[in-house]
């Protein structure tokens, strides 16, 4: 400070050097960019000096970032004054010159000089200005970056596929967090971000399916000032990695997957298998069960007679119209009598003949529409047996077909007849199967 003092003194002493006004000797152009390291002990080198008729009245330095400006030090009464809370930090070196000892990142912005000269004019005030920008320094261990693979290829469950990730390090950051990411290159030439940083260590996890190659990390430009680097010799770094490997390891996984569902579901085949055996052991207890009942049902209710392999029958003696005939039969379970065939018209002839009956209905009507004769199912009937010249609808009212044993000519010809009139009848029941 001393110095600083003296150096006006020094100034007017030779100041016929010099004869119009103050001259910036110092190297800094004005909003000259300064880029530094954190921990850097910094100079701005704004030596001046004044014309002959010139006398240094008072210097500032100042410090502004964004908005606010602070005084960082003052030059008066031919004294070097630092502000309190750089005290400790700045010096004056020589003839303007300003050092700050170990600067932090928090140390960037703009830097000024304001000189206030007298002279035999009057005032003179200069200025100059210059921006700091303080980078992270980067301590690498051993000067080298080292690129490697963290160890194998990890299987990811989410994806089902195969990741490998990479690694570059060892960095040590003065900062807790580092301010800038390494820049890595993939065999394709492409670049690729980390996605973790770590102890000193950036991540990067190769996108599947992997390709394999050379990947190198470096320390991008821009982003950490040369100077900053413990070593700036450092290289940048690589790392081979195999796709064929990794490769390999998928075809075994995918193999190994494959082989598993395969067992999986030989098991479920197993177990329907045996589900399948438990049915058609199931079954066969069924069938026996089953046959048991055709057995008991084989035989026809009490009152009414077999015939052929499916159905029972039962004549009713007392005489009724067609239509109650047909509703008695139907609550009994079954229908007015339905001929499918000679047999069966034989047989049920013979069993009305036998009664005595001189005519009996037959489940067979024209009904629903004159001349079209239906089963009381409603299908057209597969046998018919009339008689020549029947049906002949006589007097526009003959709907119901009967049997006529009365009626020697007609043998078991059926007949077309009132369906009002009343006559005995024959229910037939089919056997369940
Ligand atoms: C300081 O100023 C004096 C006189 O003007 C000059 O001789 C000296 O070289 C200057 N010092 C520096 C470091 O510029
Ligand atoms: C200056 O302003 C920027 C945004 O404009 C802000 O991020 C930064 O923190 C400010 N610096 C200071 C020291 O206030
Ligand atoms: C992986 O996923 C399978 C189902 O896809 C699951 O059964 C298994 O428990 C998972 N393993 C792990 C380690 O999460
Ligand atoms: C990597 O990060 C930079 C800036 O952080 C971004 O501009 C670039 O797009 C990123 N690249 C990829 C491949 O994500
Ligand atoms: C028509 O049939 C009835 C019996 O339904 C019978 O009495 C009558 O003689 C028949 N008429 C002719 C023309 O065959
Ligand atoms: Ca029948
Ligand atoms: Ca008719
Ligand atoms: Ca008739």
């Amino acid at each position: 400070m001393a110095y600083c003092g003296l150096f006006v003194l020094v100034l007017l002493a030779t100041s016929n050097i010099h004869t119009h006004c103050l001259d910036w000797s110092g190297p800094l152009r004005d909003n000259a960019v300064l880029s530094v390291c954190v921990g850097d002990d910094v100079t701005l080198p704004w030596d001046f000096q004044t014309a002959e008729n010139e006398v240094t009245e008072d210097i500032k330095w100042e410090y502004e970032t964004n908005s606010t400006s602070k005084l960082i030090a003052f030059y008066s009464s031919e004294r070097f004054m630092p502000t309190e809370s750089y005290e400790q930090r700045v010096k004056c070196k020589s003839n303007g010159s300003l050092t700050m000892n170990d600067v932090t990142l928090k140390d960037s912005g703009m830097y000024s000089i304001r000189v206030e000269v007298q002279s035999q004019d009057g005032v003179s005030r200069y200025q100059r200005s210059a921006s700091l920008q303080v980078k992270d320094s980067a301590l690498i261990e051993d000067r080298k970056v080292h690129v490697q693979q963290e160890g194998d290829a990890v299987w990811d469950n989410a994806t089902r596929t195969f990741t490998i990730t990479l690694s570059c390090g060892t960095f040590r950051f003065t900062e807790d967090r580092p301010t800038f990411d390494v820049q890595w290159t993939a065999p394709t030439g492409g670049t690729l971000n980390s996605t973790k940083y770590s102890n000193g260590r950036f991540y990067l996890s190769l996108p599947s399916p992997v390709v394999g190659g050379t990947y190198t990390c470096r320390i991008p430009p821009n982003h950490l000032s040369h100077t900053c680097l413990t070593d700036s010799r450092h290289d940048n770094d690589f790392v081979l990695v195999d796709s064929v490997k990794v490769n390999v390891l998928q075809t075994i996984f995918e193999q190994k997957t494959l082989r598993e569902e395969d067992e999986k579901l030989k098991a479920e085949n197993e177990k329907l298998q045996s589900a399948v055996d438990k049915l058609k052991e199931e079954d066969g207890k069924l069938n026996e069960l089953l046959s048991r009942i055709t057995k008991v049902i084989d035989q026809c209710p009490r009152s009414w007679t077999l015939h052929g392999e499916s159905s029972c029958y039962k004549y009713i003696s007392t005489a009724t119209t067609w239509q109650a005939a047909k509703v008695q039969c139907e609550n009994m379970g079954a229908s007015l009598v339905e001929i499918d065939s000679q047999a069966e018209n034989s047989f049920v002839f013979k069993m009305v003949n036998s009664k005595g009956a001189k005519e009996a209905w037959l489940g067979l009507s024209d009904l629903g529409e004159e001349g079209v004769f239906l089963l009381p199912s409603g299908q057209l009937p597969a046998f018919t047996k009339w008689h020549s010249g029947e049906p002949n609808d006589s007097s526009n009212r003959e709907d119901c077909a009967e049997f006529m044993p009365g009626r020697s000519d007609f043998s078991d010809r059926w007949n077309d007849a009132p369906c009002g009139s009343r006559n005995p009848f024959v229910c037939e029941q089919h056997l369940l199967y």
